[in-house]
């Protein structure tokens, strides 16, 4: 039993909760080119401003003219990935720990593995994942929408079909319904052209894309993609999850907001990138036996150091030390100046002890016994 798991508007949504009196407004998130000042294209943007018909991808000069009747003055903002990156991460690490296997897909969606967990029961797959959802929120204020499927194309397609805040569960006995009243472009992989490449074989629906006859699929779009297409409208996929080795390191990296002339003002900024790491470790239930310290200069070159101990530990005093150590060290033995440090960055590996493997099993299991 697969889930795909998506935050909502989520580059808006971030924004959302850094100022939480957008929320009444139309927010758009842009990627300015630097041109000149409304050059560059949306990257997304909140409800309020997908409802007038701005849209990602969008240039930023035609999303500015969906306002101009507009009651309520929208918000167009630049992308800060370094701030989107820490409630992706923070998410992730949620979601992580509460099922056996996961996929991180990319910086806002995942796939997860909850067959166990669930024991493979749609009814207590849809209390995991309102459970996940739930979770996702009380620590991070952000929404994520579900979808619950025998595997992955289902469940993202589920996902993606109800949002915002939504959990959409399939049962396998009802996939090929579902998929039948799926529009064709719902299917990943199918965008505008290979959809007007389909409808010139005379398929509009994912009826007709199901029905087809598979060879002439094949001649037409490759061995590979004609079968995925055929399969997917009828809603087979056996693509397994693909771990990320997630459990293996531990890293955060920041950007400095102003130079630094001396180990005194690095040392808060390395207390706080220790103090998320070790965060994420304790929440993990892990410790930790390698630390990296890596510095990006202004120049963009890279410095690294590490030291491994010899034995595990679990301290966040440990951890601090050693983080400030390594910078001392790294500043000596390259001869760096701190003026010229762009962004910090602290990994941990070598983690053992790793058992949260599954804490809403665990979870269940209280409730239950409860
Ligand atoms: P959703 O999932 O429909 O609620 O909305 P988003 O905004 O989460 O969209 P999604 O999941 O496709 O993409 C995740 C983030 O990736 C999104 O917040 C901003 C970025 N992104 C998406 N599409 C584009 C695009 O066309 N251009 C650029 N620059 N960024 C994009
Ligand atoms: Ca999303």
């Amino acid at each position: 039993m697969i889930s795909h798991i998506d935050l909502d508007y989520f580059y808006a949504q971030c924004e959302e909760v850094r100022n939480p009196d957008l929320r009444k407004r139309p927010v758009v998130v842009c990627v300015y080119s630097g041109r000149d000042g409304d050059s560059g294209v949306v990257s997304t943007s909140n409800y309020n401003a997908r409802r007038l018909g701005v849209t990602s991808g969008m240039p930023i000069k035609m999303a500015k003219s969906k306002f101009t009747k507009s009651e309520i003055d929208p918000v167009f903002l630049p992308v800060d990935l370094d701030y989107y990156r820490q409630f992706s991460t923070a998410a992730m690490e949620i979601i992580q720990v509460s099922c056996d296997i996961f996929e991180h897909v990319g910086i806002d969606e995942c796939y997860i593995d909850i067959s166990r967990a669930s024991d493979s029961n749609y009814m207590k797959s849809a209390a995991i994942v309102n459970y996940i959802q739930n979770k996702v929120y009380s620590k991070t204020n952000l929404t994520c929408s579900i979808g619950v499927g025998p595997n992955k194309l289902v469940a993202k397609i589920a996902s993606n079909i109800r949002k915002p805040n939504a959990i959409t569960v399939v049962n396998p006995s009802d996939v090929k319904a579902f998929m039948r009243r799926c529009k064709i472009e719902e299917i990943p992989g199918v965008g505008p052209k290979k959809k007007l490449r389909l409808e010139a074989l005379g398929i509009r629906s994912v009826k007709e894309l199901g029905e087809i006859d598979l060879f002439r699929l094949k001649e037409v779009f490759g061995y590979k993609i004609g079968s995925y297409l055929h399969n997917a409208a009828n809603g087979i996929d056996d693509s397994p999850l693909k771990p990320n080795h997630h459990n293996k390191q531990i890293g955060n990296i920041v950007t400095l907001k102003h130079d630094i002339t001396n180990s005194e003002e690095a040392s808060p900024v390395l207390m706080s990138l220790c103090t998320h790491v070790y965060n994420i470790l304790i929440r993990r239930e892990q410790a930790y036996r390698t630390v990296n310290l890596i510095l990006i200069l202004h120049n963009l070159s890279q410095f690294n150091a590490s030291r491994t101990l010899k034995l595990i530990s679990s301290s966040l005093d440990k951890l601090q030390q050693i983080a400030i150590e390594l910078l001392a060290d790294i500043i000596r033995v390259h001869s760096l100046s701190f003026n010229n440090i762009r962004r910090i960055g602290i990994t941990l590996s070598d983690l053992s002890g790793h058992s949260g493997q599954n804490t809403i099993t665990r979870y269940f299991a209280e409730e239950t016994k409860v």
